[in-house]
């Protein structure tokens, strides 16, 4: 492309627009298979106010430093985190699974983690970079099998890692009983509630029967939750914590100069619209908004289920979340004739299914067309 001569600012819009009708709108509510969703308006409006500010230097913005401030005691206090918990808001749920996996190697000085069959592949990339060994525990009925972690536990072993909300079915991991023996063995353990962070606290609230999975349990040392999934902030937003604010120390760097003495982040030059645009959905949806919204999904999700089985759909697994995986014998192929539909959804392979994500942007009479729209593609 020849771009030696500038193009008016007119121009370019118009172009901007008239490429992004190529892309799939969440406002559409054909996105069916994506852990994200549209952020929130006060979010949207909050990250262009804060478009410049940069938490990599953070005596440059004292004012988005505070709103990290905010936001992490609020999420902390979402997490039960003990008085000296330490927090960072980071990109996503990659670089915190990074970032955990980077803390317990530096404080056991080991190489072994033991995860999930079902774990988010953003694992596999991190034990590359820190030359971990990934001891994989298969699942039983899609779950973790704590039994199966005590056998594969021995003197290599930095740490374990287990999921709240996995990727394919929004399985919650039996995390009571890992921590119970994380703590027994004095093990790092990381929970990975990327996409389960910003809902099952709220389902709790509800009384829906859900697993305790936070610094409630003893042996729980860090959490993983992004804003940018169920918490309807913008991309990219992660949050993350630690039990104990000095560990970050085992993987902190000196910053000479810039104004922070330290920076435990991988990133360093850290949007701080992200952290604005957060705080003001948190703020604004407050825990009432969130629970309101949780229900919301799950009653959906329900609701799906029972449209599902009455079109002769099986189910893979009763969902504890807001994600369903239909079966199908040719998930891939079938996807792709939805896809001509005007359907976006996500498939697995090895579960041989279909992928729902029951995220707020979707509506109701979206869902009847969608399964009209999967039995005319089942029979053809
Ligand atoms: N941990 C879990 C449990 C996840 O589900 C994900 C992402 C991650 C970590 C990594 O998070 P980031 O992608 O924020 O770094 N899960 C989604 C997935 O793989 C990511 C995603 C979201 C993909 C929206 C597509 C999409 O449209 O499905």
């Amino acid at each position: 492309m020849d771009w030696s001569k500038g193009k008016s600012q007119k121009n370019i819009m118009n172009e901007l627009k008239e490429t992004r009708k190529k892309d799939f709108t969440f406002s559409s509510s054909r996105i069916l298979g994506s852990m994200c969703t549209a952020p929130h308006p006060l979010a949207q409006q909050a990250a262009a106010l804060y478009m410049e500010t940069n938490m990599g230097d953070p005596e440059l913005f004292l004012g988005t430093k505070e709103l990290e401030k905010r936001v992490l005691n609020m999420a902390a206090d979402l997490l039960h985190a003990p008085p000296n918990y330490g927090g960072l808001f980071l990109s996503g749920g990659t670089e915190s699974n990074l970032t955990a996996l980077h803390i317990a190697r530096s404080l056991s000085h080991k190489k072994e983690i033991i995860i999930s069959q079902s774990a988010h592949f953003s694992l596999q990339k991190a034990a590359s970079l820190l030359k971990l060994k990934l001891r994989i525990v298969p699942t039983q009925k899609y779950q973790m099998d704590v039994h199966k972690i005590a056998n594969l536990v021995n003197d290599h072993t930095a740490g374990v890692m287990a999921v709240a909300g996995t990727t394919g079915l929004g399985i919650i991991d039996p995390i009571p009983d890992i921590a119970n023996l994380c703590h027994e063995e004095n093990l790092f353990f990381h929970v990975d509630a990327a996409f389960g962070g910003f809902i099952i606290p709220f389902l709790k609230k509800q009384g829906y029967p859900l697993p305790q999975f936070d610094f409630a349990l003893p042996g729980v040392s860090s959490i993983s939750l992004d804003p940018h999934k169920m918490g309807c902030s913008v991309i990219p937003s992660g949050l993350f914590f630690i039990r104990e604010k000095k560990w970050f120390e085992a993987i902190s760097v000196d910053t000479p100069y810039i104004s922070a003495k330290k920076q435990a982040s991988l990133s360093g030059t850290r949007p701080g619209a992200s952290v604005a645009a957060t705080y003001a959905v948190m703020r604004h949806l407050g825990q009432e908004g969130y629970i309101d919204m949780a229900k919301r999904c799950i009653d959906l999700t329900l609701y799906t289920k029972k449209v599902l089985q009455q079109s002769g759909f099986s189910l893979i697994t009763d969902p504890p979340l807001n994600i369903l995986g239909i079966q199908v014998s040719k998930p891939f192929q079938v996807s792709q004739k939805l896809l001509k539909k005007g359907w976006s959804i996500s498939y697995n392979t090895q579960l041989h299914c279909l992928r729902l994500v029951i995220m707020p942007h979707i509506k109701k009479r979206l869902i009847d067309q969608f399964v009209t729209d999967l039995q005319d593609v089942i029979k053809c």
